[in-house]
């Protein structure tokens, strides 16, 4: 008999509808769970008629033709012949987790939203992305990743619709479509795949240089980011907050990983998309698994609502404009946590509608030229997506708040409304049929805003300045961050095939930086041109993601490299610090099985052949097994060396990097006698850096 399902703990839309007739049968009842028809232990048809065979088909004898008298069989293809919809226009390929948000409650001055209220918790569903790929596409790819947070606040869904970027490529949505058709795949052949290093894209954003400063971001090491759990979000757009006594303010929505902000390096981002392309849906889930939640601190940086709507003159309607930490300082005022995984990829990740209209009393949209696009394009899409208006009912997709809406009918309809009336005002109205609310309980009324001008297809002067933040970004990074920028400007305008194109973005490159353009320049073969980078800009420390004080290492990977004979208790001490951390340990050995020393075993999580550098964030070899070698194994420990990170030997395994080819002496190597608790120590402060980078530079950025 088939296991009892758990019933399901997927939103609750609270309507008129009554609940569909539960699917049970009297003899094998199966506990009712909601958003799941999955309601009989025995198998059935869609109509509920059981089935005693589902993989013959009926046919005029066992060697005759399949006869149209099977139900089963034409329902059964049919269906699977219709389980693909179309996947996001952008945004395809993503990975989701479910979790919750509690306000601190200072953030009640600014905003009567509900959710930021002291004390309140709200559960949350937070999809991440990245833009151009297809769904199947790699998640390692050099790209800005999605960051959407839909929160079910008792006041309706407030969704978050950001980026782990803070700016974007264009200041007007019309232009939206532009910049899309230049970075997906070239039409004719569809190649390249999820990613920028490609003659449309550079052909777009040379011509078109308020994208520069979004561009910088992408070509530096935001755009590989380590995990979904190391990435900052923000919600990119200034937004309006409103509180209790109508008072207004500016805010921008900010997010800060409580795990510190950590990519990883190219050829690792190259590697992983091949080695393993679900490089970061597996990082989130197996985390969540292992029991170390996503954590991040919700900030607000919070600006008066000006007349000019401009701070420290800054166009706040401008969203390829941030405004400095050290402007204005982000202010925390919650903590997000996601430690649930989805129970079902299609139901809840894929079918998660988020919509930057869906908007709750308290937190209101600007008059961003992005923005207003947005508030245009995020309903539209599902129509198509989603198969028609009714997206909303789809469990993941629901309100916790009550819902009373008078919408009607439509493609996949599933509420049973009841009445005759859905409509204002009324006179036959019954009960369940909804009256307009009042201000006193709960509506959402619009700040009242003076809104006037002639009708111009213009853009502000103010958005006339393509370069200075584009320059105060290159400014504000250390020298590897800036290095690793160089080299990604370099290898993606090296892909393109255009040499106008490449000379063009040199022209636009020498308006960011002499020093960036001229070594950009000297990669390609290609002088460098003459511009007028601004010579003023105040560096944004904040900006840089290089730390000097070693952060949390949670969710982190650590390699441990093994074989018959090794120092198993060693090992096992070591799994315990690594679990108490909440980071994990994985044995790494030449063969699947187990390993063993007299009468001990433990078992072998991955092998020289199934595994790569790029699994961990730090590799140790254990002692025990001094001539250990392998060709696979000097690759695996030459990746690690490369990109920077802890390798470490207790007892005699330093043999194994020494024969490895591996300089002991260098930064980041830490060897030990044995395992105790210093060593661990140093060993999680090391691993908290994130990188040894001064390995390979001589001076510590
Ligand atoms: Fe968008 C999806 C973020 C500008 C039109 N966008 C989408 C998603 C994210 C963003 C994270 C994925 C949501 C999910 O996981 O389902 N988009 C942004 C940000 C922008 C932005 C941070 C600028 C600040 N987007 C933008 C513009 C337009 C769109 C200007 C159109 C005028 N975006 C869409 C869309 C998508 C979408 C076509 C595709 C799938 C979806 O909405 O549901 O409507």
């Amino acid at each position: 008999m088939a296991p009892k399902r758990k019933a399901s703990s997927a939103p609750r839309r609270a309507s008129a509808a009554p609940a569909a007739p539960a699917r049970q049968t009297e003899q094998q009842p199966v506990e009712a769970a909601e958003g799941r028809l999955q309601t009989s232990s025995l198998l059935t048809t869609a109509q509920g008629v059981r089935l005693p065979d589902t993989d013959h088909s009926l046919k005029a004898g066992p060697r005759g033709p399949s006869l149209m008298d099977d139900f089963h069989l034409r329902e059964k293809i049919t269906h699977f012949d219709h389980e693909r919809i179309p996947e996001r226009v952008v945004h395809a390929r993503g990975a989701a987790a479910h979790g919750t948000f509690t306000a601190y409650g200072n953030a009640g001055s600014a905003t009567k939203a509900g959710f930021l209220q002291r004390g309140r918790e709200t559960p949350v569903f937070v999809r991440f992305s990245t833009v151009l790929g297809s769904r199947g596409s790699a998640d390692t790819v050099r790209d800005v990743r999605g960051f959407a947070v839909k929160f079910y606040t008792d006041e309706g869904n407030f969704d978050l619709v950001g980026n782990n970027m803070p700016v974007f490529f264009i200041q007007d949505g019309i232009k939206f479509p532009d910049i899309i058709h230049a970075g997906k795949p070239h039409p004719d052949r569809e190649i390249p795949q999820a990613q920028t290093a490609h003659d449309t894209f550079w052909d777009f954003v040379s011509l078109h240089t308020e994208a520069t400063h979004h561009v910088m971001w992408a070509m530096s090491d935001r755009g590989i980011p380590r995990s979904y759990r190391t990435m900052e979000g923000f919600g990119v757009h200034t937004f309006r907050l409103v509180n209790a006594k109508g008072e207004t303010c500016l805010v921008k929505f900010h997010w800060k990983p409580v795990a510190g902000i950590h990519s990883l390096v190219w050829e690792e981002a190259q590697i992983a998309a091949g080695a393993d392309p679900d490089f970061h849906r597996r990082d989130l889930a197996d985390g969540i698994d292992a029991g170390a939640p996503l954590e991040y601190e919700l900030g607000l940086q919070i600006m008066p609502d000006s007349a000019d709507q401009t701070f420290e003159g800054i166009d706040l309607l401008d969203p390829t404009k941030i405004v400095p930490e050290e402007l204005c300082e982000v202010q925390l005022v919650g903590k997000l946590t996601l430690d649930r995984n989805p129970t079902n990829f299609f139901a809840e990740t894929e079918q998660v509608a988020f919509h930057t209209g869906n908007l709750v009393p308290g937190i209101e949209v600007t008059d961003d030229p992005l923005m207003q696009a947005r508030l245009f394009s995020y309903l539209d899409t599902q129509l198509t997506r989603l198969g028609g208006p009714n997206f909303t009912q789809l469990p993941i997709n629901c309100p916790h708040a009550a819902v009373n809406d008078n919408l009607r009918d439509g493609m996949h309809q599933s509420a049973v409304h009841q009445g005759i009336a859905p409509y204002l005002p009324n006179s036959l109205g019954a009960e369940g049929e909804p009256v307009p609310a009042e201000v006193s309980e709960g509506a959402f009324v619009h700040v009242p805003r003076e809104v006037n001008g002639p009708k111009v297809r213009e853009n502000p002067a103010s958005f006339a300045d393509h370069f200075s933040q584009a320059t105060l970004f290159y400014a504000s990074m250390t020298e590897i961050e800036r290095a690793h920028i160089i080299e990604a400007f370099t290898f993606e305008l090296g892909k393109c095939y255009e040499q106008p194109i490449r000379e063009r973005m040199l022209g636009v490159l020498a308006n960011v930086d002499t020093e960036l353009c001229t070594a950009v320049a000297a990669g390609l073969g290609l002088p460098a041109p003459k511009g007028m980078p601004a010579a003023d800009v105040v560096p944004s420390p904040a900006l840089s993601q290089i730390v000097t004080v070693p952060g949390p290492i949670a969710g982190r990977v650590i390699g441990v490299v093994a074989a018959d004979g090794a120092d198993l208790p060693g090992i096992s001490k070591l799994r315990r610090s690594v679990e108490a951390q909440g980071a994990v340990l994985r044995l790494v050995a030449p063969f699947g099985g187990t390993i063993r020393r007299a009468r001990s075993t433990l078992t072998v999580e991955r092998t020289f052949l199934t595994t790569r550098s790029i699994e961990y964030d730090a590799i140790l070899v254990a002692a025990g097994n001094p001539s250990l070698q392998d060709l696979k194994l000097t690759v695996l420990l030459g990746e690690m060396f490369r990109h920077c990170k802890v390798i470490g030997a207790w007892g005699d395994g330093d043999q194994v990097l020494t024969a490895a080819g591996i300089d002991t002496t260098a930064p980041g190597i830490l060897l030990s006698e044995t395992i105790a608790k210093p060593y661990t120590t140093e060993l999680f402060a090391a691993l908290g850096l994130h990188r040894a980078w001064d390995r390979l530079t001589p001076a510590r950025p």
